[in-house]
């Protein structure tokens, strides 16, 4: 079905003036669709089955938190009914589309080196969790188990090397060998998790920097987007992983690993846009151990794009040859300079406390 056709199902009452693919994003599929009649913009999605089996708690999800955070927030993510009440339409493939607002005057970033965005990106998410403090967790569904389970993970990507499915372990030998020397430290939030030490609380889990949105003019964050892995989690994994992707001096498939940094200055900016939103609200036990998250989440990341890789990339959306191997050794250079740096991430840290 084409969009034109599709984007019917959401907005019957004008036609389409023209449509553009949003390449960012490494899961669901994304188009721009701006009507003739209005010129308002919508995002058309489509959800990726493949990882989110049950689209419609997916959906369910984002709608409570969409509205919870509405009373709150000035722009969140408004999601668009189809003509007959529902909030996704399943097309005749059996596809699952979406439809949003589109946020005007909007751009995310892939990296930076903007020290006031850095500083905003920290102020988001940190403002996701202080806002969303008083939603009760349990009445969020589960998508996808043990996401940040880096135990789990783990065993996931020791199943793809023995499995081996499409012969590529001979040519991942040195990131192998890598990642499970260094197994047993990505393990120290699970072990803190399985051991009821720290809250359990509604977090995003996918907090790389291209799920904010800035205002084009002010440069202030407007938005946390990419609602589709809200669920509990501990404040750890989501404080990593933003520090993860926007610290990183490169985006996530440059192939100069040699240029693959975790930069110190843009950590204090992110600490201080996160600290001025949660200071009031994390646990002792969350202050001294949420820079864990960010050795925690890039070993975890490094293993999600290297098990994808030795089982045929059937996860990620792929663009270039060997795409979640270059993302691998990308993540591998960004955990070696993290590891070198963690003295100096935890001082930063405990400064903030
Ligand atoms: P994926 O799950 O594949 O990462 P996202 O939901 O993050 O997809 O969307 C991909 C990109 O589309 C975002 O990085 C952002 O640039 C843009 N985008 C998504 N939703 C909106 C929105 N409501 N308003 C403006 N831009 C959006
Ligand atoms: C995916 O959808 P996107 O591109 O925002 C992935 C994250 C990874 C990220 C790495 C549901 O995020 O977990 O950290 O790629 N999302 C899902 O770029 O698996
Ligand atoms: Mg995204």
């Amino acid at each position: 079905m084409s969009i034109c056709n599709l984007i019917k199902n959401f907005l019957p009452n004008d036609d389409i003036l023209s449509v553009k693919k949003i390449e960012t994003g490494n899961i669901n599929e994304t188009y721009l669709v701006t009507l003739l009649e209005s010129h308002d913009k919508f995002i058309l999605q489509k959800i990726n089955k493949n990882v989110f089996s049950e689209p419609h708690k997916v959906m369910s999800n984002i709608t409570k938190v969409a509205n919870h955070l509405k009373e709150k927030q000035k722009n969140v993510l408004k999601v668009i009914e189809t003509s007959d009440g529902h909030s996704y339409f399943l097309d005749k493939n059996l596809e699952y589309w979406r439809c949003y607002k589109y946020i005007e005057n909007t751009s995310s970033v892939s990296r930076t080196d903007d020290l006031e965005t850095i500083f905003y990106t920290g102020k988001a998410f940190g403002e996701f969790h202080r806002l969303m403090l008083d939603f009760d967790a349990t009445k969020l569904h589960v998508i996808i188990d043990d996401f940040h389970n880096t135990k789990k993970r783990f065993n996931d990507f020791e199943k793809a090397i023995s499995d081996d499915l499409v012969d590529r372990v001979k040519l991942a030998g040195n990131e192998i060998e890598y990642l499970l020397y260094n197994k047993k430290r990505a393990m120290i939030l699970c072990d803190l998790r399985e051991h009821n030490i720290l809250p359990l609380r509604v977090t995003h889990n996918d907090t790389k920097c291209s799920n904010v949105l800035f205002d084009k003019s002010s440069k202030t964050s407007i938005a946390v987007i990419d609602l589709d892995t809200v669920m509990p989690g501990l404040l750890a994994d989501d404080f990593g992983d933003g520090a993860r992707s926007i610290c990183s001096s490169t985006c996530e498939d440059d192939t100069d690993y040699e240029n693959v940094k975790f930069c110190i200055d843009k950590f204090n900016y992110y600490c201080r846009g996160y600290f001025s939103e949660t200071d009031r609200i994390m646990t002792a036990g969350e202050r001294q151990t949420i820079h864990y998250g960010i050795y925690t989440i890039t070993a975890e990341l490094a293993t999600r794009f290297l098990a994808d890789y030795l089982n045929g990339d059937k996860y990620f959306k792929t663009t270039i040859k060997d795409h979640n191997l270059i993302r691998a050794r990308n993540q591998i250079s960004l955990l070696k300079s993290i590891e070198n740096n963690f003295d100096k991430i935890q001082s930063i840290v405990y400064n903030f406390n």
